[in-house]
């Protein structure tokens, strides 16, 4: 029974933590990488992203680079290896090239696609109840019934195993 109560008191644990996980906006990444005959490569390459998102480098090669645009509008400064760079966001659609200040011939290009999505238009009447009375439940009432739950299924198994 010990083991059943620790099973369910991880499961709910989980799944709690999965229910309230907010969706991150993460930013994509972009590789500096060894490649032959080159002093060094930008991966992928192209990037293609939607216009508002964000990129970082990591440098995942063996030696030092930069990411910094042709126009120098940006650059990640010198990241050595195994350093990731603070993110670089692209606002308008367009194509940009950019290259290492170290090795000028190590060239990379990041496409900014128009925005992938258009924000959600807000919703123009309240939400109605249900003929008994309920209303749809928030996500939070949603999470506080479920944690009742977990912890009344775990009252039932520390009961039993006593
Ligand atoms: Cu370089």
């Amino acid at each position: 029974m010990r083991l059943i109560s620790r099973l369910l008191a991880a499961l709910c644990g989980a799944l709690l933590g999965a229910a309230l996980a907010l969706p991150a906006s993460a930013a994509t990444q972009a590789m500096m990488v060894d490649c032959t005959g080159e002093p060094g490569c930008f991966s992928p390459n192209p990037l293609t992203i939607p216009a508002g998102a964000s990129v970082t480098w990591t440098n995942d090669g063996s030696a030092s680079h930069t990411a910094t645009s042709d126009g120098n509008a940006w650059t990640t400064a010198v990241l050595a290896p195994g350093q990731t760079s603070a993110a670089v966001s692209f606002q308008s659609p367009g194509t940009f090239t950019y290259h290492c200040s170290i090795h000028p011939t190590m060239r990379g290009t990041i496409v900014v696609t128009a925005a992938a999505t258009t924000p959600p238009t807000p919703r123009a009447t309240p939400r109605a109840l249900a003929a008994g009375g309920g209303g749809p439940l928030p996500p939070a009432a949603l999470a506080l019934g479920f944690l009742v739950l977990c912890a009344g299924l775990g009252l039932i198994a520390r009961r039993r195993a006593a």
